[in-house]
């Protein structure tokens, strides 16, 4: 048995938790801590709500209240859905809690007191409409690294670079939409270069082998880039208070705090278990395996900068690995809380009530474990339909439903194995360890498929041994055939466990299997004359209407955004009915046209206007060539006063249609109308 410190990032509590939130940390931990449980382990599983930092005051910006405010209401809609999730964490802290205030301000002014800090007065951006400085994401530019024109001024998340606001190209506050001045302001800074030379290259180098390779070719890149100082305090006035009498208006940097909030965490979980110092051997014995699940975009934060911080403090242990995920799409797009181009979880939960194993299991099958990876709800479906029903589903009910028939649902005894009983039950001793294995090795997505490998051969070996055409004449064989298919279905009630926490309970259930563990899985849990519980469909055929309406939920976050992001114009100012009358638009039809020499963007339209022949200029060159044009009907006003360009006398106007990709189009009758005919 060993002692094992898990813990998944701490979600900003700026808006729900999402799939992509869950593919990446939490379904991850969870599994692994549900598998290191059963194995017997001791485990201390923690996560929380990160409160600070300028994500928050956006929101609370946005939403037009305060950031605690912002920060209860999420923390509170996170928390549940984790909960309905079947996410067990013990503890989900919050690091607006006085705890972790306390926690993170004491851990700064021990390093303040060792003397790691370097404290350095320089300029930096600042707002002067606001009257702010711009720190992390109130201030946008250009990535210096990939080019991405949103970069935050702490990281670009399309790159995962770690900036600087001074090291964005064009610079501007997300405040005021301007450029920003320079104002001298004081901070404290971990001094990282030092660190690197010091130690942390070494220490990164020599998880070669045991990190991730996603995990440690970042790492490794940071290190050939060099690393530099990085403050760790803000101008700011949402945060945990730089605890130093020269300090007002500062607050350190949400990631110097947030990661602390593990620490406080631990902290709070064991006064709320009447053992205030137990905590401590989680965080300060080196026997204790610290494992941070996160997504890619916060590993320098957790291989480098947490890590710093630790070793400065010098009474904590460093993290044994870090496996963070790649990055979940969504039907091919990048999952954005601001386009609401996401699954939230709370609605899932509200939208397939009791179907929460279903999205475990479909997130992990797909999880973005080694590259980014694709979530569509049509896949969502076929693995519901074809794997958890067809395969899972369909072995447990078939074995179930016949020993039901056959034997009164009471396991029968088993007689002379023959090869194909021997293969099957080969198959299911096997699985645990390389179950085991895979999530050891943080592979979840191999150690399902193992899972349902298991499954597909329980159905093979009812499919070969057709246990439904034997009963009349052989009734012992199919006692050992089912005894087996037995055998097999409470095999796989403890090994889903980790992954469909749900699903095993109800299964241990039927099975009446009431506390069997990963443990007791060599040994038999269910001898002869055991009598089983009730049983009933583990999954069920989602239909293509419940798919269709998650569709079409995404389609309309798609169009509200597009006519958020191409602003349709204002309406203007109100016209007479009279005034209107003074215009003159007719049909026409374009007889000739031609470019105008010497210009990009005027046509010489010759129109029929009914009333005459007549030369028209008219800016559309850029969308139509002038051949494909004759014989188009237009709209066209004929009397506005005539006017010269370019040297010739136009006529009229020709009235066109613009998109919102800017493209011009014609405006013609839907039902014929003659040359001349009027519109009004
Ligand atoms: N809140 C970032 C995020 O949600 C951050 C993680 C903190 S972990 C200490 O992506
Ligand atoms: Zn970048």
């Amino acid at each position: 048995m060993s002692r094992y410190l898990v813990t998944a990032a701490l979600p900003y509590a700026n808006g729900p938790v999402h799939i992509g939130h869950l593919a990446g940390a939490y379904l991850p931990a969870d599994i692994y801590v549900r598998y290191l449980r059963a194995m017997g382990n001791d485990v201390a599983f923690i996560c929380g709500s990160d409160e600070h930092g300028v994500p928050i005051t956006i929101r609370a910006k946005k939403e037009g209240i305060t950031p605690q405010q912002a920060v209860n209401k999420y923390h509170e809609i996170i928390k549940k859905s984790f909960a309905d999730f079947g996410v067990q964490f013990d503890i989900y802290h919050r690091t607006s809690d006085p705890v972790h205030h306390r926690t993170a301000a004491d851990f700064f002014k021990k390093l303040y007191d060792k003397g790691e800090f370097i404290i350095e007065e320089s300029e930096q951006y600042f707002d002067e409409e606001a009257g702010m400085f711009l720190a992390d994401r109130y201030i946008t530019g250009t990535c210096p690294a990939c080019s991405n024109p949103n970069a935050y001024g702490d990281q670009c998340e399309k790159c995962g670079k770690s900036l600087s606001p001074k090291e964005l190209i064009q610079p501007h506050s997300q405040l005021s939409g301007k450029p920003p001045i320079l104002k001298s302001t004081k901070h404290w800074y971990l001094p990282l270069d030092r660190y690197q030379k010091e130690w942390l290259e070494k220490w990164i180098l020599s998880h070669k082998d045991d990190w991730k390779p996603n995990v440690f070719g970042q790492c490794k890149s940071w290190m050939d880039q060099g690393l530099q100082p990085r403050a760790v305090t803000r101008d700011l006035d949402w945060g945990v208070p730089v605890p130093l009498p020269d300090a007002e208006g500062k607050v350190l940097y949400v990631w110097f705090d947030a990661p602390i909030g593990y620490i406080s965490a631990t902290i709070a979980l064991f006064e709320q278990r009447n053992d205030p110092k137990g905590w401590e051997k989680y965080w300060k014995d080196s026997e204790t395996r610290l494992i941070n699940f996160i997504g890619k975009d916060n590993i320098v934060f957790h291989c480098i900068i947490f890590p710093a911080m630790l070793k400065a403090h010098g009474d904590y242990i460093l993290p044994t690995n870090v496996p963070a995920n790649e990055f979940l799409n969504l039907e091919g797009e990048k999952i954005s809380t601001s386009r609401n181009w996401a699954v939230w979880l709370n609605e899932y939960i509200q939208d397939f009530p009791g179907k929460e194993d279903v999205l475990r299991y479909v997130l992990c099958a797909t999880a973005p474990e080694t590259k980014d990876n694709d979530f569509t709800w049509k896949d969502f479906q076929a693995r519901n339909n074809s794997e958890l029903v067809a395969i899972l589903g369909n072995f447990v009910n078939r074995t179930l439903v016949l020993t039901g028939k056959y034997f009164d649902s009471k396991v029968p005894a088993k007689g002379v194995l023959q090869t194909v009983d021997k293969a099957c039950i080969n198959a299911m001793n096997d699985a645990p360890e390389k179950i085991g294995q895979h999530i050891q090795h943080y592979k979840f997505r191999e150690a399902l498929f193992e899972l349902i490998d298991l499954a597909r051969t329980g159905n093979k070996y009812l499919a070969e041994t057709e246990p439904w055409k034997l009963y009349s004449t052989d009734p012992s064989r199919v006692a050992t055939i089912l005894a087996v298919a037995l055998e097999l279905t409470s095999k796989l009630a403890i090994l889903m466990e980790p992954f469909m926490p749900f699903t095993a309970e109800r299964l241990k259930n039927m099975l009446n299997l009431k506390n069997a563990g990963w443990k007791d899985l060599p040994v038999s849990q269910l001898p002869e004359g055991h009598q089983l519980g009730e049983a009933s469909l583990l999954f069920e055929k989602i239909e293509d209407e419940a798919i269709e309406k998650q569709i079409q939920k995404l389609a309309s976050s798609k169009s509200s955004n597009s006519s958020q992001q191409k602003s349709i114009s204002a309406q203007k100012s109100s016209t007479t009915f009279d005034q209107f009358q003074t215009m003159d638009i007719r049909i026409g039809t374009i007889l000739e046209a031609e470019r105008v020499p010497k210009t990009d963007k005027l046509l010489k339209l010759t129109i029929d206007t009914g009333i005459d022949k007549r030369t028209v200029v008219s800016g559309i060159a850029a969308h139509y060539q002038p051949e494909s044009i004759v014989g188009q009907q237009v709209t066209i006003l004929v009397n506005l006063e005539p006017r010269k360009i370019k040297g010739i006398e136009s006529q009229g106007m020709i009235l066109m249609a613009e998109n919102e990709s800017g493209e011009l189009s014609f405006i013609a009758p839907v039902k014929p109308v003659n040359n001349g005919g009027t519109v009004s």
